[in-house]
């Protein structure tokens, strides 16, 4: 198995990708939308505020062909691979999401990106086909020591306001969260499990001709609807209804364990067991928990409910040999909190590696 370290937009340099190698890391994930950092040091971690993860760019050169392109050199010039990009910009896919009236203009976008990854490297795409997105966490002292992290606590819970989706502004124009009758409005089960399976028939194709793998990632928090949208893997048998939705291996698993534990029901070490046989878990996202919706908070690699160890010889065990990565740290309370939440993170991995993979 790959240690891995996601980056988020903003701290795609070259200096985080020298720090990604120092700190032990073969791959990285890029994941692609938003900002997501105050400033220099404190990422975003909290998801609350009214026009949530901020505005969705539709502009960003980084989704050109040329762009790509240059993301990949970058990771490459530094010793690392790109194993995956993760999550499409809202502003490309929303009508896609909300099969709205742009949903043909922007699966071919889509498509397009696909088809240039597999002309480029990039071997893996993340996503996470969710109309509310991550949404409701509050951030607090909750990790070990008062580390900050961030935690769910059941929030009351708001509409979507019109011009959001995945908790980002796509449409800054529409978007007004203080008038109520300019909303998202409810999303059905039938009708996201609908959306989802015409996204994988087109898209899938697409990906196998290109030689690129989907990826989903489950809904976090893991509830059956949030802000009144229905979402697709929030308890242990979801991920099976995914599978079987399309049998192709280009259809595939951003395999969360962090959300997988989170879950209100199920046993995390059945659901790694469980899937990891399959052979079609394109990556992990490495994360402890304590709790579960709709109370949980996220907590260090060594400290929360789930035996990190025990899940990695059950992935060894059935096979896999993918990469992995921390997902979110809590924030280490030092010059560069959230560096240091992943470097010892990633200390953690590559010893557990070990200890798994040479017993
Ligand atoms: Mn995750």
């Amino acid at each position: 198995m790959k240690p891995g370290l996601g980056l988020y937009r903003d701290l795609l340099t070259p200096e985080n990708l020298r720090f990604a190698r120092q700190a032990g890391a073969t791959h990285i994930v890029a994941h692609i939308p938003g900002g997501f950092r105050r400033d220099a040091q404190k990422i975003i971690t909290a998801d609350l505020a009214q026009a949530g993860f901020g505005v969705s760019d539709p502009d960003d050169p980084i989704w050109t062909s040329e762009g790509l392109r240059d993301l990949k050199q970058m990771v490459n010039d530094a010793g690392l691979e790109l194993a995956a990009l993760e999550n499409f910009a809202p502003a490309h896919w929303y009508d896609v999401l909300l099969d709205g009236p742009h949903r043909a203009e922007q699966m071919e976008y889509l498509k397009r990106i696909i088809r240039d990854m597999g002309r480029i490297g990039i071997p893996v795409m993340g996503y996470n086909f969710s109309i509310a997105g991550v949404w409701g966490r509050h951030e607090g002292p909750f990790a070990r020591g008062g580390a900050r992290s961030v935690g769910y606590d059941d929030p009351r819970q708001t509409p979507i306001p019109a011009g959001m989706v995945w908790n980002m502004v796509y449409d800054p124009e529409r978007f007004n969260p203080d008038d109520a009758t300019q909303i998202v409005g409810t999303v059905t089960q039938e009708q996201i499990w609908a959306r989802f399976a015409a996204f994988l028939n087109e898209m899938i194709p697409v990906a196998e001709e290109a030689g690129v793998t989907l990826a989903l990632h489950p809904d976090d928090p893991p509830l059956p609807e949030l802000r009144g949208a229905a979402r697709l893997v929030h308890d242990p048998d979801g991920y099976q209804r995914v599978l079987e939705l399309h049998p192709s291996p280009a259809n595939a698993m951003e395999f969360c364990i962090g959300t997988l534990a989170e879950m209100p029901h199920g046993d995390i070490y059945e659901m790694v067991d469980r899937y990891s046989c399959t052979g079609r878990i394109a990556y992990v996202h490495f994360r402890n928990v304590h709790g579960r919706a709709p109370h949980y908070h996220e907590t260090f690699i060594d400290e929360g409910d789930t035996d990190m160890l025990r899940v990695l010889r059950i992935l060894h065990r059935n096979g896999y040999d993918g990469v992995l990565i921390p997902d979110h740290t809590p924030l280490l309370e030092c010059a560069a909190p959230w560096h240091a939440g992943m470097a010892y993170a990633l200390g953690y991995l590559r010893a557990a590696l070990r200890l798994v993979e040479e017993a």
